[in-house]
């Protein structure tokens, strides 16, 4: 080999791992993908392993060893895998795995931050199953693990709070007036930094009331009323769609505003009773997905 072209390689090489780097930080973090042929979209979680595992499977994202079978899917989950179940700690570590797995295959995982995981890495243990600080082996490393400096912690404050899919929002709450024309980057970097913060914040914009991990009103206002609001957040972004958890949706997947909005939380945990079940638009169309069957949701209007 010449020495040129040694330092030919040395170069490509030195770029290929800046270039990785510039992947992995917080700076290249992405909050909206174009041209994913497949989304499967699974609501609150709630510490129910078991329900996921079932979901996961009727999505056809993972095998029976539950390994990655999605290929190119994009796999969303929209926040709450903590709290109310005792089996967070195994959500989290299957999330882990795919989300290493599913680019293998060209796939991607994109777990979203709910309020839940804001209220535990702000210390408010309200909602904690006793069975979560026995998987960690008692409370005070449940409490160093989701700690900003944690194993799992660290892992929840990396991520996103909403993201866009194509022509479709997804996010735990909802997208009230307050936030409808704010840029989603702008949105993600200010839950994440909310996040990194210690003790509970009072009056941040992870714990507002009306913010994108809390708000209900997309689920519960009048349809005359967040027509509105839809209106701005659809020219803004140039979506058709928002997808949210959150709120549980009784009797499976449910579809409000003529299908503009999408609710997601079926309260697959057992503390609340609902089925396995989750979201899949593959090729533009939308559908709700069970372990026994599968239902097509009339898509949104143009
Ligand atoms: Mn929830």
């Amino acid at each position: 080999m010449s020495k040129n072209d040694r330092i030919q390689r040395t170069f490509s090489r030195g770029m290929l791992v800046f270039l990785l780097l510039l992947g992995a930080g917080p700076v290249a973090k992405n909050s909206i993908w174009t041209d994913v042929q497949r989304i499967v979209a699974v609501g609150d979680v709630h510490g129910d392993y078991a329900q996921l595992v079932r979901t996961l499977r009727a999505a056809k994202v993972i095998d029976k060893e539950n390994r990655w079978i999605g290929g190119k899917t994009h796999l969303v989950q929209t926040g709450d895998v903590l709290d109310r179940g005792a089996d967070s700690r195994k959500v989290m570590d299957l999330l882990m795995d795919l989300e290493v797995q599913a680019p293998e295959a060209g796939g991607r995982v994109h777990a979203l931050i709910g309020n839940h995981e804001s209220m535990i890495l702000f210390r408010d243990l309200r909602y904690v199953h006793p069975g979560e600080y026995a998987s960690f082996g008692g409370k005070d490393a449940y409490l160093d693990a989701l700690s900003p400096e944690g194993k799992y912690g660290k892992w929840i404050a990396s991520h996103n709070a909403v993201i866009q899919i194509n022509d479709t929002l997804f996010l735990h709450g909802g997208i009230s007036a307050d936030y409808a024309s704010m840029p989603l980057k702008k949105i993600n970097e200010m839950i994440r930094e909310d996040l990194k913060k210690k003790g509970h914040h009072k009056g941040s914009f992870a714990t507002d009331i009306d913010g994108p991990l809390w708000y209900r009103g997309l689920a519960r206002k009048d349809e005359d009323e967040i027509a509105t609001i839809l209106e701005t957040v659809f020219e803004t972004h140039g979506v058709r769609r928002i997808v949210t958890g959150h709120t549980v949706s009784k009797g499976g997947i449910q579809r409000r505003a003529e299908g503009r909005v999408v609710m997601i939380d079926v309260g697959m945990s057992r503390h609340y009773g609902g089925p396995a079940g989750c979201l899949l638009i593959e090729d533009g169309k939308a559908y709700a997905v069970y372990p026994e069957s599968t239902e097509e949701l009339v898509t949104a209007r143009e």
